[in-house]
């Protein structure tokens, strides 16, 4: 395939600020962004957006791509010319239009030597309850949870997911509404906000996991990303909620306690993102019974995985295209951590669009999970693509699905 146009321009992400769409021969990839961030996340872009955009507008590339390994052609002339969001839609638009051309998914695209035989869904892990970075008002602002996330997931294909993980939504509201007697807020991911403190957030979510057993007989498993860089501060973990601080020591006890209390399944940047050592401790500690997940640890670089993965630090990892840019580097991740039984989660960023390029990029590489809520039309866009992808696998008879 020829690259003939490439057309780059601002629009702008559900938190309402301008991020980059990349446009090769028609089809189109917009970028997500993040606001907890982590250190080692290559820059967004290269000076500016306005820069990045320049550079791409236009860009007269002449180049023949045919798979998916020649994409390092692409980063040969662009690497160091643009940021890693730029990279990110320049090389998911390449491969859609490939596809395009092809008549091919984007999925068959990036693995075109997936075994349908034995391929597996992503289960589907939703932002249900939210504090920290994602959640924002002045009613709540001192007393929100310190955690950023309470996630769930249940062990069902996308379709099923969809269902019960709006369910648990459902139920997360209604539990709030009656607590605070006031419809509750939405934060930046429409997960729920609160005033709720840390511990009062995992029981109305052991609640929703009870009430959703004995609605529906599935049984929902409990997640959290603490995200706990955002409140590291000169090498203590300062809890606003309820005023305390926790040395390193002791947050790996205390997390260590609320997984075992709650039974919790996910417990992702428990610690803080320069402590590996810290992470291989909470990991032995729990003797590996929960996943102990790096995002702002791992930053979807192949470099500090295999710093990771010699620690002993994690048995799961976040993979967010845009945190490195390069396609070919976060297969790399990807393999690399399969290869040593890495648990991986495709997420989604908190600043978002309806793009559901992640959806067939988990698919292709077989994640084992997606981060994404249910709720909203971009959060919905991810797990609607992956729903499709299922149906379809069900329309041509797929051995996964016969009784
Ligand atoms: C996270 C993400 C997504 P952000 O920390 O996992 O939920 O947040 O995109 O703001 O980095
Ligand atoms: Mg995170």
């Amino acid at each position: 395939m020829l690259i003939k146009e490439v057309i780059a321009r601002y629009v702008r992400d559900s938190r309402g600020e301008k991020t980059i769409a990349v446009s090769v021969n028609g089809c189109v990839t917009i970028a997500p962004s993040g606001k907890s961030t982590g250190k080692y996340e290559a820059k967004p872009y290269n000076v500016s957006l306005e820069q990045d955009i320049k550079f791409l507008h236009g860009l007269n590339l002449s180049l023949n791509v045919n798979y998916f390994e020649d994409l390092f052609k692409i980063e040969k002339i662009v690497n160091g010319k643009i940021g890693a969001n730029s990279l990110f839609a320049l090389e998911s638009s390449i491969m859609k239009a490939l596809a395009s051309e092809k008549g091919k998914e984007l999925w068959e695209i990036l693995n075109p030597a997936l075994d349908l035989s034995v391929m597996k869904l992503p289960r589907i892990l939703s932002n249900t309850l939210g504090g920290g970075a994602h959640s924002h008002s002045n009613s709540i602002e001192k007393e929100k949870p310190d955690f950023q996330e309470f996630l769930v997931t249940c062990n069902a294909d996308p379709s099923r997911a969809l269902e019960i993980n709006t369910l648990a939504y459902e139920e997360a509201r209604q539990i709030l509404k009656t607590l605070f007697g006031q419809e509750p807020i939405k934060n930046d991911e429409n997960a729920w906000a609160s005033s709720l403190s840390n511990e009062q957030a995992l029981e109305v979510m052991k609640d929703v996991q009870e009430n959703i057993f004995e609605t529906s007989g599935v049984h929902i498993d409990i997640g959290l990303d603490v995200a706990s860089s955002q409140f590291f501060k000169h090498g203590i973990y300062e809890y606003l909620n309820q005023n305390k601080i926790r040395t390193p020591r002791i947050q790996v006890r205390f997390i260590a306690e609320l997984i075992k209390k709650y039974n919790l399944f996910y417990v992702e940047d428990p610690l803080d993102e320069e402590d590996f050592g810290r992470h291989a401790e909470l990991l032995s500690l729990i003797n590996k019974k929960c996943l102990i997940v790096g995002d702002d640890l791992t930053t979807t670089n192949p470099e500090r995985l295999k710093k990771a993965i010699k620690e002993k630090a994690i048995n799961g990892i976040i993979v967010k295209p845009n945190q490195i840019g390069s396609l070919l580097k976060v297969h790399e991740v990807m393999m690399l951590a399969k290869k040593n039984k890495i648990y991986t989660i495709v997420s989604h960023r908190s600043g978002e669009s309806v793009d559901n390029t992640i959806a067939d990029l988990a698919f292709a590489w077989q994640a084992d999970f997606i981060k994404t809520p249910v709720i909203g039309r971009e959060r919905l866009a991810k797990v609607k693509r992956l729903v499709e992808i299922e149906n379809n696998l069900r329309l041509s008879s797929n051995p996964r699905f016969k009784r």
